[in-house]
This record gives structure tokens, C-alpha cells and sequence, in this order.
């Protein structure tokens, strides 16, 4: 079967602590046409509007920073994702900074409220703080949270204003569903970065981790089986794709390049492999950073990702 795809691009980048993720999608499109590529001709896009002028602003909580706007981001997101579902479209997300993808996640609840969500989160984070326990304030540490409806008040290092309570308890009931997920309805692939309240909140609620090093030692196909194998319990699956998993030699064009990342060609095998079942409703794409890169090469490989995973539903 051939979906139709459709393309949201999402150019925020107020959820990061570096600047220029909101480049990122322009940069995959750039790669596109250094390859000669027609994907972007082919395919439907629409450009969900940003906040970005907010990164001039100063006020607001250090533990949050610039929560209104994320949340304005997150349920313009939810919107665009839920109406192009509803049209029966595959929307294939390409975003800045991650914190958005907590909208992803909504706008797939929105459309289909009574079904059980599972998530595969390829990244070197877990992206698991809450304003509570954030030790930079940068929200694209937050979406899973978000998600999970999760303050992890046991872990709390950060004492919050009124204001900013209010924004975190709409932030996570975005859609009126909270929580979105639950921790058995989440698989980490890749991650390798977390702090201690992240890892508290992994180890108490048991959550199937596949290590770099298990991926490479046992292959793609295996770990591809189990997670899905997992995720059985669930109705849909979205498969979103943090660029920085992939390891810094591949490129440094990511605001957090860590050490112990997947390489180019396991990242593709392992998005093209997941995207073919049927269960995965929407796929996201985020944090290509051009401005901290050398020739454009996270796009690029960020692009070739694309391009075998959404290759891989006409093999079915
Ligand atoms: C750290 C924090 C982070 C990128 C997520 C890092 C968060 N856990 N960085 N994605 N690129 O500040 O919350
Ligand atoms: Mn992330
Ligand atoms: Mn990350
Ligand atoms: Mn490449």
C-alpha cells in the first residue's frame, strides 16, 4: 500500500539552549536539492507558524523558558497533526527542537482517542525532566513528560512560580487526555545522556531501554523485532527521530552531539525496518542544527534517513 504523505515542518526552535535548530528543516530541504532529489516536489507540505521572536524576550522562569510559547507550539502542532490524520494522510513531521513533539503526540490522541499509542524514541536523551527537576530550563528536555503526564515531584530540585505550575498542567493536558502514554507504551532507543532524575523515573517504572552497543551487538532486525514485539499491546505507533542518536563522527550539526551514537546506516536501517509496520501512524524528524555543522552534513543524512523510511512503505 502507498500512504499519502504529508509533510509538517515546524521551524521552532524555543524549546533549545543553542540556537539554530529552526534551520534544520530548510538545511534537510537544501540537502534535497543538492542530491536532486523531487521528494519536496512530490509531496505535500504545510508550515506550521513558530514563535521564534520570543528568543529575544528575557522574562519568564529559568526552569521553563518560554513556556507560553512552547505551549502555543505544541497545540498548534497537536491541531495540524490531528486534521491531516483525519484526511487519512501520513503526516511525516519535520521539526527544530523537540519539545513539539510533545503536539505530535497529542494531535494523534486527538484523532484517535481510543486507541492504545506506543512510542519509539530514537535519541541520546530521554527527554523525561519536568520544570522540577530540568537542570537547564531548555523544554526539549520535557516532551515525554509532557506526554506521560509526569512531574517526578519525588526528584524535585526547582521551586516554581504559580505561573509557570499553570503552563507546565497545560502543557500536559493538551487535548484534555493526560496521560497521553503510558511508560509500557514507551521504547528508548540510543539513550545514553540522562541526569538523575531521568534515570530515577527510568529504573522505577522499568522502561525498555536498547543501548547503542545491544543495537550494534545483536543487529537492527532484532532489536527492531523486540520493540515491536513489545508494543504488540498497542493500536498505533509513532516513531520519532532525534538527530543527535546518531554519533558525533557522523556530524556535529546537532545543539548535543554525544559520543556513542548510531551511525548513519544503522539509523536508516532501523527508521525504514520500523516504518514499514502497519501500527506506525506518523513519523518525526528533529534537532538538525546547519549553524554548528560542516557542509551541510547532518541535513544530509537526516534527508537520506527520510528518504529510506518513507522509501520502505512501498515495499510492504
Ligand atoms: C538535558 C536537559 C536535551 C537535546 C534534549 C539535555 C536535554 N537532559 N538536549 N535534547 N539536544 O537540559 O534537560
Ligand atoms: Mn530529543
Ligand atoms: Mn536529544
Ligand atoms: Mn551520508
Amino acid at each position: 500500500m502507498t500512504k499519502t504523505l504529508k509533510i509538517i515542518e515546524v521551524k521552532s526552535e524555543i524549546g533549545a539552549g543553542t540556537r539554530g535548530a529552526s534551520l534544520g528543516v530548510d538545511a534537510i530541504r537544501i540537502a534535497a536539492l543538492d542530491f536532486g532529489s523531487r521528494f519536496f516536489k512530490k509531496h505535500k507540505s504545510v508550515e506550521v507558524p513558530n514563535e521564534n521572536h520570543l528568543l529575544l524576550e528575557t522574562t519568564g522562569s529559568p526552569y521553563a523558558k518560554r513556556i507560553s510559547g512552547i505551549l502555543t507550539m505544541v497545540e498548534r502542532v497537536s491541531d495540524e497533526v490531528r486534521a491531516t490524520l483525519d484526511r487519512q494522510e501520513f503526516p511525516v513531521v519535520l521539526a527544530g527542537d523537540h519539545s513539539t513533539a510533545a503536539g505530535t503526540i497529542a494531535g494523534i490522541k486527538a484523532a484517535y482517542p481510543k486507541s492504545k499509542l506506543g512510542v519509539i524514541w530514537i535519541d541520546a536523551h530521554a527527554d523525561l525532566h519536568s520544570p522540577y527537576t530540568t537542570p537547564s530550563g531548555n523544554m526539549h528536555g520535557m516532551p515525554l513528560a509532557m506526554a506521560l503526564d509526569e512531574d517526578n515531584m519525588d526528584a524535585r530540585v526547582n521551586k516554581l512560580d504559580q505561573e509557570t505550575i499553570n503552563y507546565w498542567y497545560q502543557l500536559k493536558n493538551v487535548g484534555k487526555i493526560a496521560p497521553k502514554i503510558n511508560y509500557r507504551d514507551l521504547v528508548l532507543i540510543s539513550a545514553r545522556d540522562m541526569e538523575k532524575p531521568e534515570e530515577s523515573l527510568l529504573k522505577r517504572n522499568k522502561v525498555k531501554i536498547f543501548t547503542t552497543a545491544e543495537l550494534r551487538k545483536r543487529g537492527v532486525e532484532r532489536i527492531v523485532i523486540e520493540t515491536l514485539k513489545y508494543l504488540d499491546h498497542c493500536d498505533l505507533i509513532y516513531v520519532s527521530f532525534d538527530v543527535d542518536s546518531l554519533d558525533p563522527t557522523a556530524s556535529r550539526g546537532t545543539g548535543t552531539p554525544v559520543a556513542q551514537g548510531l551511525t548513519e546506516r544503522e539509523a536508516g536501517n532501523l527508521m525504514s525496518r520500523l516504518i514499514t509496520n502497519q501500527k506506525v501512524c506518523c513519523f518525526e524528524i528533529v534537532e538538525v542544527n546547519p549553524t554548528l555543522d560542516r557542509e551541510n552534513q547532518m541535513a544530509e543524512h537526516a534527508f537520506e534517513i527520510l528518504i529510506k523510511a518513507t522509501n520502505a512503505f512501498r515495499n510492504e
